[in-house]
């Protein structure tokens, strides 16, 4: 009897005495690195998501490994984040407890799935021997200009106390726990990630490395579209009396004969400039204050655009000398472009909708001929009322308009990116410490003697200010420079940063002097394949690419792309198809999964669901059959009479032909699905061999030994216990992967369709190499046939060789 109890806990057992996860390291084998996104370790513990990918990532390790290659495999903690520190504020527990506990747990869970990671590599970001390199990372970023401090409007959450980085702010709210973002203006540190958007030296940019990844396209997508590269031109608009020009950034300047007026951003510094030009500068002045409680998100998605002229200003078009009236208004940004824009209320909606609002002229320049009456008109056209431009293609104009502002000095090609700078500092204590002294002499100061220990005598509850201010041993420090007392940093990092570079620890995870040696990185890296959630498109898979590149940049690497291969998987929704959540009682325990139907089960029930990458519906009574399924398979191996008999040489003595080539067709079905990440069907293939094979009492041995090795990634355990049974003493993992035989799969038999005048009337089984005179005679023998020609004439028989035959009949 199948007592999935027993046989999981006893290959579990087994697998750690012989070792038999451990990092593959035999020479002249291919390397496999096989990846998965580390978890946070919550309190909540694993949760049925993390099983599917990790099912996936552990079915290629095992697949990998049976392949012959040495394969890497590992598995470590994403340990520093805000829920332990909030969960301290509350209880009083120190973060590094709860992660702990939390992190024994997770363990616990994992192995009860028996996920074939090498354990010796784990890794936890929140030890100091860990943190140490992600401090030394830093060094690196500042002694390279890439890491810098500045004062800066930042998003702020006013419940997380702490500010955020633009990606974990998307849409206005707190990532974690969904608080409306605030804007600051702090002093903050930044990571030059804009340096790394095109080619830099001899490193692939962010944008264009994209193309030489297999990533899915959305990924891809969402990473440009984030980085946001748009084509434009700047124009300088002098100032009517005054030495001041007004500079502008935009996409069309084939629209600037139609440009009616001008707007600065509120924050804009020419609006100081010109205060005694200014006839309403109060005015002017109250509503940039107005302004600055509003984030960016507010400002572009308000219903009514708002704006006050600046009286007493104007500024000249160069294209036609043309004087223009100015304005303030916050639907231009000031952290876009240069904060200004020319506005052309006929052929730019929001120009337009301003216009309509103030009663600002709308003078059209672009005409395309089908929309002539229109007053709003936004797209590419032919231009009109634009003097020696008037009759150009918009594309062509843009080109000859941006020649001519560049010959009169009027302005310039520009690329603007939406991307900007990645903010990496935290007013939080569970993360790793910045680094950096300050001393009243010398300034800021690396400090190199890593790590920076966390301490522990800090309160942990918010103020705004990270609560290693207040830590009194913390800030018991010397300048490295000149001796005197000093006082460190106090905010830490963004945990993004530990995630940026640990996939280089997994291949060196121990090494006391460097982040890994250029030996294991060169024999390990870059990642062959990287599975995890598609919600990190713009997150770490964005920063994890560009500390790659710097470490490329600079001489410590030779690729620059860290992850060849990413798969997402899709969401695993509740039973009702809602997401699974605490609050609503729906979430599926995998603890209790493993305990009723078995870990085997449930890996292959998850994989069986459907395509990895989609959101799918847990359902009960799915794994059900999944448990039943290989229950028919333990039965096959206990119950029928296995024969022993040269099925290879073709004298199958057990069963019949058809059965020897379904299998091997399964063998080369399974491995292919594998390769391509479709899981799903070949199980399903699997299902259809057992299925035929429990149509007889006995089967070739060599047949059913295929049939465990093909399950022996999907269901590790009990696969082994088969191998066992059928009589092997080595794991089925040391046995490799079965070999098929290409001649074994062409069939021997096939379906004939007979059709009468092109209708289907009768499927025949024939000789796959039956002759057209032969199939033509089978054919018109068939009784079902003769009961349809009877009477008739035949016309003409048209046969297809190995298909059909179709009777013409009057
Ligand atoms: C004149 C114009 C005419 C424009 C027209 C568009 C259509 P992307 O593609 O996102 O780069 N713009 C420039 N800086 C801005 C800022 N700081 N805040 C708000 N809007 C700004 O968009 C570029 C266009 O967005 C620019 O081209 C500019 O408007 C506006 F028929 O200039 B355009
Ligand atoms: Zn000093």
């Amino acid at each position: 009897m199948y007592d999935h109890k027993i046989i999981e806990k006893k290959w579990q057992q087994k697998w750690e005495e012989i070792g038999i996860n451990k990092t593959g390291n035999e020479a002249g084998k291919e390397k496999y690195y096989c990846l998965d996104m580390f978890p946070y370790p919550s309190g909540a513990g694993l949760h049925i998501g993390h099983v599917e990918s990790y099912t996936a990532t552990d079915i290629m390790s095992r697949y990998q490994r049976m392949n012959g290659k040495n394969v890497l495999h590992p598995q470590g903690w994403d340990a520093f984040g805000l829920p332990a520190e909030n969960f301290a504020i509350k209880t009083g527990t120190h973060p590094s407890v709860t992660t702990m506990d939390n992190i024994k747990n997770f363990t616990r869970q994992i192995k009860s799935l028996g996920m074939s990671y090498d354990w010796s590599k784990e890794i936890n970001t929140s030890t100091p021997e860990y943190y140490k390199w992600t401090q030394w990372f830093f060094s690196l970023l500042y002694k390279n200009g890439l890491a810098y401090k500045k004062k800066s409007k930042v998003n702020w959450c006013s419940k997380c106390q702490t500010v955020l980085a633009n990606e974990q702010a998307n849409g206005g709210v707190c990532e974690r726990c969904s608080t409306k973002v605030e804007q600051r203006d702090l002093e903050q540190w930044f990571f030059k990630i804009t340096d790394f958007i095109e080619q830099n030296g001899q490193t692939t940019g962010l944008l264009d490395g994209l193309n030489k990844v297999d990533w899915p396209e959305s990924i891809k997508a969402a990473q440009r579209n984030w980085i946001g590269k748009s084509e434009g031109a700047i124009v300088k608009f002098q100032v009517v009396d005054s030495e001041e020009y007004l500079e502008v950034f935009t996409t069309r300047v084939d629209t600037i004969f139609g440009c009616t007026y001008c707007v600065v951003a509120p924050e804009h510094s020419l609006i100081a400039n010109l205060k005694l030009q200014i006839e309403n500068f109060e005015e002017v002045e109250k509503y940039m204050a107005d302004a600055k409680n509003k984030t960016d998100l507010d400002r572009m998605e308000a219903k009514e655009k708002t704006g006050v002229e600046l009286r007493g200003v104007k500024v000249v078009n160069p294209f036609n000398g043309e004087e223009v009236s100015l304005f303030v208004a916050d639907y231009v940004l000031g952290s876009y472009g240069t904060g200004a824009v020319m506005a052309v209320p006929a052929h730019d909606e929001r120009d337009w909708e301003f216009a309509k609002k103030y009663e600002l002229k709308i003078k059209k320049s672009i005409n395309d001929i089908e929309n002539a009456d229109e007053e709003l008109f936004t797209d590419d056209g032919v231009l009109i009322n634009s003097e020696e431009f008037t009759g150009f293609k918009s594309a062509e104009a843009r080109e000859k308009m941006m020649t001519w502002l560049e010959e009169n000095k009027a302005g310039s090609r520009k690329i603007n990116y939406r991307l900007r700078d990645w903010l990496v500092s935290r007013q939080r204590y569970w993360g790793a410490p910045i680094p950096v002294i300050y001393c009243e002499h010398c300034g800021e100061q690396l400090d190199e003697n890593l790590p920076v220990e966390l301490p522990t005598d800090v309160d942990f509850k918010p103020t705004g200010e990270s609560p290693l201010v207040y830590s009194k041993t913390f800030h018991d420090v010397k300048c490295p420079k000149c001796g005197v007392a000093a006082r460190r940093e106090s905010d830490t990092m963004d945990t993004f940063v530990c995630s940026s570079w640990y996939y280089f620890r997994y291949s060196d995870h121990d090494n006391k002097d460097e982040f890994a040696s250029k030996e294991s990185i060169k024999k390990w890296l870059p990642v062959d394949l990287y599975v995890g959630g598609a919600e990190h498109a713009v997150l770490h898979l964005l920063y994890a690419r560009f500390f790659t590149k710097v470490l490329h940049n600079l001489g410590y690497i030779d690729f620059d792309e860290p992850f060849l291969k990413l798969r997402n998987q899709g969401m695993i929704l509740a039973e009702d198809g809602r997401k699974m959540s605490k609050s609503l009682g729906n979430v599926v325990n995998p603890d209790e999964v493993v305990e009723s139907h078995g870990a085997d089960s449930l890996r292959m029930f998850e994989m069986f669901m459907g395509p990895l990458e989609d959101a799918k519906p847990w359902n009960t009574k799915g794994i059900v059959g999944v448990r039943k399924f290989l229950e028919k398979i333990y039965n096959i191996v206990e119950n029928k009479s296995l024969g022993v008999c040269d099925c290879a040489a073709g004298k199958c003595t057990s069963a019949p032909k058809t059965l020897v080539t379904l299998v091997h067709k399964t063998v080369k079905k399974v491995g292919e699905d594998i390769n391509e990440f479709k899981f799903n069907t070949a199980i399903a293939q699997m299902m259809i061999l057992v299925n035929e094979m429990n149509k007889y009492e006995a089967l070739p041995k060599a047949s059913v030994e295929k049939l465990v090795q093909v399950l022996a990634p999907f269901a590790p355990h009990v696969a082994e216990e088969l191998w066992e049974k059928l009589g092997h003493t080595a794991s089925v993992f040391k046995c490799g992967w079965p070999a098929y035989n290409p001649d074994k799969i062409v069939d021997d038999m096939i379906q004939l369709v007979v059709q009468i005048n092109g209708k289907l009337r009768d499927t025949i089984e024939v000789a796959a190499d039956i002759t057209e005179e032969d199939a033509k005679k089978v054919a018109m023998e068939s009784d079902v046939i003769k009961k349809w020609i009877e009477s008739k004439e035949i016309l003409k028989v048209v046969v297809v060789k190995g298909k059909l035959v179709n009777i013409v009949v009057k």
